[in-house]
């Protein structure tokens, strides 16, 4: 079953007693954040609550919106990278999703986890400031190539740049994340948004998130998939293949999550992709 956000009762009637009282929608956004929603996700409830269209309520994003490169979506049924040939498996068109199987061979994806694997520390996350925090909606364990840092490193980013049509340099360093059952990550966005105190620091260097590739490194006994609650879709954790998604402009369709992982451990590299170059190493 994939994930889904669900809208508490007491919390709709919440909405619906706060706005009753003549309080209008961005105080509604700003009490429903001193609370400790993220403000992407407050925005979806409350459009869903007040049966308002979500793009009279994401007004505020439009300066997310990125004037830099964007990604060009594989179109099916394949596509061949230097010699290296990748099958589209799967369309959306909104958000631009694709499922690609063999981005990666067996060799490269054990090559992967045997580098990662000393390396391994909690997973953080980034939080409304742009620092980087323990977050108990992410579990898994995790670490950074830095850009280029090894021939095999090079040799996935530019598969990659080829395949998405951004060169490397829009790439936040690889991430691998390792997750042992129970493990999960937690409906979250990949973008950044600019409602956030932090948006400036976080998009300094490269700018705004607009894409990402996640590279399943094995394939997980049970459980594991990637869940997108708004598409309804779970996209399974199968060694070589990946899921990619863009999200210009900040998408509330691109939510996602990483399932927990019942029986065995699951293993991904992540690609993060800039509108622009971006020049540190990169943290989910
Ligand atoms: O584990 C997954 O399938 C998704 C991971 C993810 O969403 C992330 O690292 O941002």
């Amino acid at each position: 079953m994939p994930a889904r956000i669900t809208i508490s009762h007491e919390l709709r009637e919440w909405i619906l007693a706060t706005t009753r009282a003549g309080h209008g929608v961005p105080d509604v956004l700003r009490l429903m954040k001193d609370n400790g929603y993220d403000p992407r996700q407050s925005r979806s409830i409350v459009a869903d609550v007040l049966k308002l269209p979500l793009a009279a309520l994401n007004a505020s994003r439009a300066k997310a919106a990125p004037h830099g490169l964007r990604t060009k979506h594989p179109e099916p049924p394949s596509v061949c990278i230097a010699g290296h040939a990748i099958d589209v498996s799967l369309c959306v068109d909104a958000p631009p999703l694709r499922v690609l199987e063999g981005v990666l061979d067996e060799a490269e994806c054990a090559e992967l986890i045997e580098l990662a694997r000393p390396r391994l520390q909690r997973a953080l996350t980034v939080d409304d400031n742009g620092e980087q925090q323990v977050d108990q909606r992410r579990t898994s364990e995790g670490m950074f190539f830095a850009l280029g840092e090894l021939p095999l490193i090079r040799q996935i980013e530019q598969r990659l740049a080829d395949l998405l049509g951004v060169p490397a340099s829009h790439g936040e360093g690889l991430q691998i994340l390792h997750y042992r059952p129970g493990q999960a990550y937690e409906p979250h966005f990949d973008w950044f948004d600019p409602a956030l105190p932090g948006y400036e620091t976080i998009t300094r260097s490269g700018g705004q998130r607009i894409a990402s590739v996640v590279m399943y490194l094995n394939t997980p006994e049970l459980g594991g998939g990637t869940a997108f609650p708004e598409l309804g879709l779970t996209v399974t954790a199968r060694r070589g293949a990946a899921v990619y998604f863009a999200y210009e402009g900040g998408d509330q369709q691109s939510l996602h999550a990483g399932l927990p992982v019942i029986c065995g451990e699951k293993w991904i590299a992540t690609k993060w992709l800039r509108e622009r170059p971006y020049r540190q190493a990169g943290r989910g």
